[in-house]
C-alpha cells in the first residue's frame, strides 16, 4: 500500500516511550548502557563449540556493494604497487623492500555498519534531546565514536524469519511483527532474554548476490519489521541494546499501515537509544545454527571510532 501523504512521524510516535535522561543528560550510547561486565560474562555461557563467525559483508567488492539507493558502494583505489617499481616511479628504500598502499572512499552507512544514535531524528531533536543543529557539519553529539569507545559485548540471539516462512529470502516489502520474532524464537527453541542483542535474518541481502544489482534495486523496497506500539514496548521492556539485521535499514522501507518511511529509526534509535547494526551477513551463521540447533552466542563488535561520524564500518564477531 502506498500513501500520498503519511502522518508525521512525530504524531505517530507522540506517546512512544523514550529513554532520554535515563543515563544522564550527557549520555551518548543509549541502550548500550544495558550492557556491562555482567552481560559480557553471562554471554560466555553461550559459547559451547568455539565456532567463530564474522558478519561483515565483503567491502569495496569490484562487483558492487549493496547500498541504499542514492549512496555509492565503497571504492578502493591502489596508490602504489609493484607496477611502480617496474616503471621506475617508486622510491628505492635502503634494504630494497617494496610495498603496496591503497585508499578507500566509502559512505559510512555504506557497508556493514553501526549507525550513530544521531543518524536519524525528527522534531529537531536527536536521541537524549540533543539539538538537531548539533549535526551541522558532523555530529557533535551522539556520533558513532562513543559506540566505538564502549564496544558491544553480549548474548546475541538469531531469529531467522526467512526460515520461519520457509523461504530463501523474504520478498520485497514483506513485513513481520514482534509476534513473528517470538514465533521464530519458539520454532527455533531459543529463549530471548532481557538485554539480548537481537539479530534478525531476512535473507534479503543474499538476493543482491544471487539475483544481481538490477533485480535488487528494481522497485526497491526492503522487507522488514513493521512499527507497532507493542513492538516498541517489547524492545523497551526487554531492554534490547542493539538490533542487527541483514537489511540496509533494519526495518521495512515504507510502513504499510501509516505510510511513513523508516519509522522504527525514530521509535527505537531516536527515542529508546537502541543501536542499529545494518547490512550484516548472516547466511553462514544461520546455516550453522540450523545445523547444530544453537541460536544463541557471544556477540562482540566495535565500530571504527570516526570522530563526528554518522556511522562506521564494523565486522562483528560471533562465537558459538
Ligand atoms: C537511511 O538512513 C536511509 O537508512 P540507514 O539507517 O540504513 O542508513
Amino acid at each position: 500500500m502506498t500513501h500520498e501523504v503519511s502522518p508525521a512521524v512525530s504524531d505517530l510516535l507522540k506517546d512512544s516511550p523514550k529513554n532520554w535522561g535515563k543515563w544522564g543528560a550527557d549520555d551518548e550510547v543509549g541502550a548500550l548502557n544495558y550492557l556491562g561486565p555482567q552481560q559480557a560474562l553471562s554471554a560466555l555461557g553461550s559459547v559451547r563449540s568455539g565456532k567463530v563467525f564474522t558478519l561483515q559483508l565483503p567491502m569495496a567488492d569490484p562487483k558492487g556493494d549493496p547500498v541504499w539507493p542514492g549512496r555509492r558502494g565503497a571504492e578502493r583505489s591502489q596508490v602504489i604497487d609493484e607496477g611502480h617499481w617496474i616503471c621506475g616511479k617508486a622510491p628505492q628504500f635502503p634494504g630494497g623492500q617494496h610495498y603496496a598502499d591503497d585508499m578507500i572512499s566509502a559512505y559510512l552507512q555504506g557497508s556493514t555498519q553501526y549507525d550513530a544514535l544521531g543518524h536519524v531524528w525528527y522534531d529537531g531533536q536527536l536521541y537524549n534531546g540533543y539539538d538537531a543543529k548539533s549535526t551541522i557539519g558532523g555530529l557533535d553529539k551522539v556520533s558513532v565514536q562513543p559506540i566505538g569507545e564502549k564496544g558491544v559485548v553480549g548474548r546475541g540471539v538469531l531469529l531467522d524469519i526467512a526460515r520461519l516462512r520457509g523461504k530463501e529470502y523474504l520478498d520485497k516489502g514483506e513485513t513481520f511483527t514482534h509476534d513473528d520474532l517470538l514465533m521464530a524464537a519458539k520454532a527455533q527453541g531459543v529463549e530471548i532474554r532481557k538485554r539480548d542483542i537481537v539479530v534478525i535474518r531476512t535473507g534479503f541481502l543474499e538476493s543482491f548476490y544471487s539475483l544481481g544489482a538490477d533485480e535488487f534495486y528494481k522497485d526497491f523496497i526492503e522487507p522488514g519489521l513493521t512499527y507497532s506500539p507493542e513492538l516498541v514496548e517489547w524492545f523497551h521492556e526487554m531492554e534490547i541494546p542493539n538490533l542487527v539485521t541483514d537489511t540496509i535499514a533494519n526495518e521495512v522501507t515504507v510502513d504499510p499501515v501509516n505510510g511513513a518511511l523508516l519509522i522504527l529509526h525514530g521509535a527505537l534509535m531516536r527515542n529508546l537509544g537502541v543501536t542499529f547494526t545494518e547490512l550484516a551477513g548472516l547466511g553462514k551463521l544461520a546455516a550453522d545454527c540450523a545445523e547444530d540447533g544453537q541460536w544463541d552466542f557471544l556477540y562482540v563488535a566495535a565500530p571504527l571510532k570516526v570522530v563526528n561520524g554518522t556511522g562506521a564500518p564494523v565486522n562483528p564477531v560471533v562465537i558459538k
